[in-house]
């Protein structure tokens, strides 16, 4: 059948956006009427040729929502009609992975997906006769896109579909980085490094863990208004601190009683090494921990002393949030159906697919938040 898409012919140049054909489900897959997508900073990494596993022509997109429009044989999870969301990081329940209880990172599809094709080896894209990849097995800049069935999760219906695709990832990257990556406890002092899509998240997710002291640095002042909104209490921007940043914030977290200082936990929402570094040394001798989120380009490597380490510094990082899809992605919409966490108003932007060249403009100037295309 005919759709609209938006392909990445290569890298570093704007989307076209085309009418593409798209073949039904396989076994085990279905095929899902995307209505809605955010746009976040891994699409643009991959735009940008800075991804390793970036391939062209594709059809990029992660973050979206939609219908179960068609199923194919076997499928048993879903059916047509229900409202899903797409997942990067599949839950089949079955693999060694899944089974370990201790990540939250299936590997059952992973192969095929950083190949661009569904698990049979084949694409369902194709633009007159030439085969498009998908992209993170989801491709959700296209307005029907197939996916296996164990890479849905089934969402309640009341759901506002441009509004709950953010769930898709960042909402829940930031918000589980913190709850299941972390496991922030109440009363921690917190620093997050990158107040865009994802750390504003990260801040909301201090804010539900009741986190005491959550600083936020970033390089550009609009952030601070923006990061008191969803619970910083404190707002440092990079620049003025210069070459004395990590000592600033070190200093920031010290009391009468400990005159060590250093954060309980930093989030890197970035995906620049330096500042991966200064999250890590800005974390509490002893028992610090950072978590890297950000995305870093190819070839680009994290460094520091391995005293960092000695002293009881921890790195970790995490993807997806640590959620496992399936089960926690229709657990999150509940929270934002009940007004536990807030979504609408990181939504600064929204476009039909033709102007999504302009969403990337918006994020390069550091104008917008999330970006939204509604179909
Ligand atoms: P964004 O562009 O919305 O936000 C990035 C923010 O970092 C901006 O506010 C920018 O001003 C700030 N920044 C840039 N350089 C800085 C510096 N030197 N010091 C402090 N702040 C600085 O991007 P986003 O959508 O929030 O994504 C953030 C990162 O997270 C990206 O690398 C993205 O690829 C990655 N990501 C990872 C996962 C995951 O599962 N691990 C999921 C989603 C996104
Ligand atoms: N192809 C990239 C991988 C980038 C990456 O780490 N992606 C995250 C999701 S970012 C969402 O915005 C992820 O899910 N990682 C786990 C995985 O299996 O890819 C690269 O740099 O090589
Ligand atoms: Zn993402």
């Amino acid at each position: 059948m005919d759709v609209r898409a938006a392909v990445a012919t290569a890298a570093g140049k704007p989307l076209d956006v085309t009418t593409v054909t798209l073949d039904g489900p396989k076994a085990g897959e279905v095929m899902v009427e995307i209505k809605a997508t955010g746009i976040c900073h891994t699409d643009e990494y991959t735009l940008s040729g800075a991804d390793p596993e970036g391939l062209f022509p594709a059809i990029l997109g992660h973050e979206g929502a939609g219908i179960v429009v068609e199923t194919g044989p076997g499928v048993t999870s879903v059916k047509t009609g229900d409202h899903v969301i797409p997942l990067y990081t599949p839950e089949c329940r079955q693999c060694p992975s899944c089974l370990s209880r201790k990540t939250n990172l299936c590997t059952a599809i992973r192969a095929t997906q950083g190949q661009g094709v569904m698990p049979d080896g084949s694409s369902r894209f194709s633009l007159g006769g030439k085969k498009l990849h998908h992209y993170m097995g989801t491709s959700t800049f296209a307005n029907f896109t197939v996916l296996p069935e164990i890479a849905v999760a089934k969402i309640r219906e009341d759901a506002p579909f441009d509004k709950v695709c953010y769930i898709g990832c960042g909402v829940t990257t930031g918000i589980g980085a913190v709850l299941n990556t972390a496991k922030v406890e109440p009363g921690a002092k917190c620093i997050v490094f990158g107040l865009g899509g994802i750390g504003l998240n990260v801040i909301q997710g201090l804010r539900l863990a009741a986190a005491d002291m959550i600083v936020g640095v970033d390089i550009n002042n609009d952030k601070k208004q923006w990061g008191e909104r969803f619970g910083m209490t404190n707002f440092v921007n990079a620049n003025d601190a210069g070459g004395e940043l990590v000592a600033h914030l070190v200093n920031m977290t010290k009391t009468s009683a400990d005159q060590i200082g250093g954060a309980d936990y930093t989030f890197d929402c970035t995906g620049n090494v330096k500042v991966m570094r200064q999250a890590l040394e800005a974390c509490h001798r002893g028992w610090g921990q950072s978590i890297i989120i950000g995305v870093a380009p190819a070839g680009a490597e994290i460094a520091t002393r391995p005293f960092q380490l000695v002293t009881g510094r921890t790195w970790k990082g995490t993807a997806f949030g640590g959620a496992r899809g399936r089960t926690d992605v229709p657990k999150i919409v509940d929270w934002y159906m009940d007004g536990k966490i807030e979504i609408d108003p990181m939504i600064t932007h929204s476009m039909p697919l033709a102007d999504i060249n302009k969403a990337f403009d918006l994020m390069h100037a550091g104008k917008s938040i999330r970006s939204v295309v509604v179909y």
